[in-house]
């Protein structure tokens, strides 16, 4: 099946050699540790091996502003070269086993091929992902006025049929959720009325939902603001899981840590989703002032902890069959998309493990108990430890690197795809 892996084995396998000792070292130098506390590092590296989150197509370009991109040399141009970089971040990191499309930018005409093109490169598919943001060439209707929620009912039509067309191609690569993120909202006070709109996205999203498979998803993804910047028809958690009820079980919400406003307690946010049975999918980065989609726990590692905390409360207490689609999400404007991608999976992870190490039973006794500062170390002593040589070991096991970055550097990927594949344009890059 993965015939067409691009890095090679033995160079991975080389590299890691003079660095097995230390990391053995390491490894059972924190498992004696842990073993004090009662806990099993080996089946904490089996939790850890078996976490995974998908990458998106679109992060493997360099994202931008509306200022300006700077691609470099080398950017993939289409899907398949796409997949390629998917498979290097995941063969070194071996946490990004799947990719999640975006329609129509990833457009081809064969996805039986397609999938066994990912296959081969040991990739699967995540949930696909519409796009009735913007317009594309030789489209009928623009969406200059919104898409599921414009006014004008040939528009809302498209994107109904866009919608519908990309639960099509994700059957056959092998998918079974849509995530839903429309860009519908105004500028101005009165621009719309705000119910109508609502009522018009609702109407819409039905039909969408109407189209959906017996096993598939529909998540919808909620953000505060941009591309409107006065009202957004799905602005909040609220509006988000409000629709999903309407709309009926298979609806699930989707939240991107990018999509609210500052100092929400977006952990809060998910334990809520998740008691209503609503939890449907994440999308992680991190962000200092809005959606600024920087790489995940660059900017605060402590709210990804938070948030993992919250879902691995809900893994432990599932309802309604709790099955979270993963995704990072982030624009990568100044890095190679590459090793953002490998170190924002080392990231999510890591924060994964910590909240796997919350020793739950203290923290449950002093939460009845009102012992405010024992539930709050509960938390700390879990976060205070580091988990890399966890993950390092993971990655070993399935054939990953132990430092990821220099393995990455050392492949010398990023220079031979600069000779090999033609260069992108310049311009704006909003992703
Ligand atoms: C936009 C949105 C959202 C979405 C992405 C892909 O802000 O994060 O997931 O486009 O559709 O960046
Ligand atoms: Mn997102
Ligand atoms: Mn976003």
């Amino acid at each position: 099946m993965t015939t067409n892996l691009p890095l090679s084995a033995d160079q991975i396998a080389t590299l890691n050699a003079p660095q097995m000792d230390a990391l053995a070292d390491d490894y059972g130098s924190l498992g004696r540790k842990l073993s004090r506390a009662g806990i099993d590092i080996d089946a904490i590296k089996d939790k850890v091996a078996a976490f995974s989150v998908a990458v998106p197509s679109w992060g493997t370009g360099r994202g931008g502003t509306r200022f300006a991109k700077f691609p470099i040399a080398g950017e993939p141009t289409n899907i398949h070269e796409k997949l390629e970089d998917c498979a290097v971040v995941n063969q070194l990191s071996t946490l990004t086993p799947r990719v999640s499309p975006h329609f129509p930018w990833d457009k081809v005409s064969d996805y039986a091929a397609l999938k066994q093109e990912a296959e081969s490169l040991g990739l699967g598919f995540d949930a696909v992902n519409s796009n009735t943001f913007q317009d594309q060439p030789g489209q009928a209707h623009s969406y200059n006025t919104g898409s599921l929620a414009s006014t004008l009912e040939a528009t809302r039509q498209q994107a109904i049929e866009h919608n519908i067309e990309c639960i099509e191609i994700g059957q056959q690569i092998g998918s079974t959720d849509l995530t839903v993120w429309v860009g519908d909202g105004t500028n101005f006070p009165g621009q719309q009325d705000l119910g109508r709109s609502l009522d018009r996205y609702l109407e819409a999203a039905a039909q969408v939902y109407a189209a959906l498979p017996e096993d598939w998803r529909i998540l919808l993804e909620h953000k505060m603001f941009e591309p409107a910047f006065y009202s957004t028809v799905i602005s909040d958690w609220g509006s988000s899981i409000l629709a999903a009820q309407e709309l009926g079980p298979k609806a699930k919400c989707l939240v991107d840590l990018g999509h609210h406003a500052p100092n929400v307690n977006i952990e809060q946010i998910v334990a809520r989703l998740h008691r209503f049975g609503k939890l449907g999918g994440f999308h992680f980065n991190d962000s200092k002032y809005g959606d600024d989609d920087l790489d995940s726990g660059s900017i605060n590692p402590h709210q990804l902890f938070l948030v993992f905390n919250e879902l691995i409360e809900a893994e432990l207490n599932p309802r309604d069959g709790f099955n979270p689609a993963y995704m990072i999400d982030q624009s990568h404007n100044v890095t190679d998309p590459i090793e953002s991608m490998m170190s924002s999976a080392e990231a999510i992870a890591s924060c994964y493990a910590k909240a796997v190490l919350v020793d739950r039973e203290a923290l449950n006794a002093a939460q009845q108990g009102n012992d405010t500062m024992m539930a709050f170390q509960a938390l700390r002593r879990a976060y205070n430890v580091d988990v890399a040589p966890i993950l390092a070991m993971v990655r070993v096991e399935a054939g990953g690197a132990i430092d990821v970055l220099t393995a990455y550097r050392a492949s010398g990927y990023r220079v031979r795809k600069a000779q090999e594949r033609k260069a992108v344009g310049l311009g704006a890059g909003i992703v």
